[in-house]
């Protein structure tokens, strides 16, 4: 398949997920709306339709808690095929939840603020646009405002996350350690529904780690969702490097909005992302220890409960050069890793944990399979700091995961093969992004 005919294919795969008010990630496995993966598919569809785009991000920001919380799922009441549903959430606990919507309680990585940029720079009709960032821009302040005081009391500029499906990574390594401390006192009686086909149980979490996923939301729920109770009481507490690496381009991407929009109030957002400037190496750099092998120049989690760095090596680790923050041999290292084979998939695509590391599973979900969501974030950054051959054979290698296996979910690193959902959403936003976009809208965003 040619690029103009992978690009039909993705077009029919965001038409194929779109209900006439948001669009599903992918009809196999999640019927609702989930709030990252609308940002990206926002942005693909920026480039043909607009109108569709302003409705899935309005749709998602309707939803929008009280104290600014945007959740991680806008359930659609008709579907019944996923669990936990809106009546295991039961939300109304909370008095900052929507009366007039259900959601999940809990959210998702901010990447809102830069899709609601790209709709307005890929659009053609800039006045409808602006009015459209006019109209969205109280909702992306007072979520960047929750995420930096409710997330952040420390002010740190970087983000604590209270479940791992916060972090979009469900079961990625880095939960590993922090889940095996949560300790499972009593369980709510639950059926798992994501296991969709006899022998697929190897590419989703395990059911170790859903009990601890649905005991940290009864836990939630214990607490009625209050942010303040549950982060003095909650066993799960980490500083995210991707969350927070999305919040401080989102930021930006803030910024820039406000400008276009004439918007002269911005000194509570410049100082969020100057406190991200002060803090990412605090919090993220490897500590210094001479009996580590584990080479620095990478960024890693941090456990707010046990106060220590969480020394696993994931894609997470790699996504700071999307920021922007970075210095050029900073970015120079990460490079490395990026061009390693520990990391570079068959296809020139990024695995999402160092192959050679005991907790890589080739298969399994954010294991170790390749995203494309994430290998798009790093395309980005390679582009930012000159990489321009890196950065095309990541898009080359998407390009053919896609053409030769399909629209998939996730894809098995060594051999390409799809894995998880069918026709996904996200992945086909990406490509059409990636062969669509022809000046680079993070180029204005970022700060030089
Ligand atoms: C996955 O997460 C959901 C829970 O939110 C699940 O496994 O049921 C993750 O890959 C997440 O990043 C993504 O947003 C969601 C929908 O695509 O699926």
């Amino acid at each position: 398949m040619d690029e103009s005919e992978l690009l039909e294919s993705a077009k029919k795969v965001l038409d194929g997920n779109w209900n006439g008010n948001f669009t599903i990630p992918s009809a196999t496995l999640y019927p609702h709306q989930w709030s990252w993966d609308s940002c990206f598919i926002a942005m693909g569809n920026s480039y043909f339709e607009t109108d569709r785009s302003i409705k899935e991000l309005e749709h998602l920001f309707n939803a929008q808690w009280n104290n600014g919380m945007i959740p991680h799922i806008v359930f659609n009441e008709k579907e019944k095929t996923y669990f936990p549903g809106p009546e295991y959430y039961d939300v109304t606990r909370s008095p900052n939840a929507p009366k007039h919507v259900r959601t999940s309680g809990m959210t998702q990585p901010p990447v809102h603020a830069l899709a609601c940029y790209y709709v307005h720079f890929n659009s053609k009709d800039k006045s409808k646009t602006k009015q459209f960032l006019t109209r969205v821009y109280p909702n992306l302040l007072k979520f960047h405002r929750f995420l930096m005081t409710e997330r952040d009391p420390e002010k740190s500029g970087l983000v604590t996350l209270f479940h791992p499906w916060e972090s979009g990574r469900d079961d990625s390594p880095v939960w590993d350690d922090a889940l095996a401390r949560v300790n499972i006192t009593e369980l709510s009686k639950f059926e798992r529904l994501d296991i969709i086909a006899e022998g697929e149980a190897q590419e989703r979490p395990s059911d170790e780690e859903y009990n601890k996923f649905i005991f940290l939301v009864d836990l939630m729920k214990l607490y009625n969702y209050d942010q303040k109770i549950i982060y003095e009481k909650f066993p799960f507490k980490i500083k995210d490097v991707l969350f927070s690496s999305i919040l401080y381009v989102a930021n930006q991407a803030l910024l820039r909005i406000a400008e276009l929009i004439g918007e002269k109030d911005i000194e509570e957002i410049s100082e969020w992302i100057s406190r991200t400037e002060t803090n990412f190496r605090k919090f993220f750099s490897a500590p210094s220890d001479e009996n580590s092998n584990i080479s620095d120049g990478l960024f890693y989690d941090y456990d707010l409960v046990i106060n220590d760095t969480i020394m696993k090596i994931t894609i997470s680790c790699l996504i700071p050069i999307y920021t922007g923050l970075l210095t050029k041999q900073e970015a120079e290292s990460i490079v490395k890793w990026i061009s390693s084979p520990d990391f570079v998939a068959e296809y020139d695509t990024i695995a999402s944990a160092d192959e050679k590391a005991s907790y890589f599973k080739p298969v399994d979900y954010w294991r170790g399979p390749v995203w494309i969501n994430t290998s798009w974030s790093i395309r980005y950054g390679l582009l930012r700091y000159g990489y321009t051959d890196g950065a095309e054979r990541i898009k080359k290698g998407v390009l053919r995961l896609v053409a030769e296996h399909g629209f998939r979910e996730y894809f098995d690193p060594a051999s390409g093969a799809g894995l998880g959902g069918k026709n996904f959403s996200w992945t086909a936003a990406a490509v059409i992004d990636m062969i669509m976009m022809k000046s680079n809208p993070m180029d204005l965003i970022l700060k030089q």
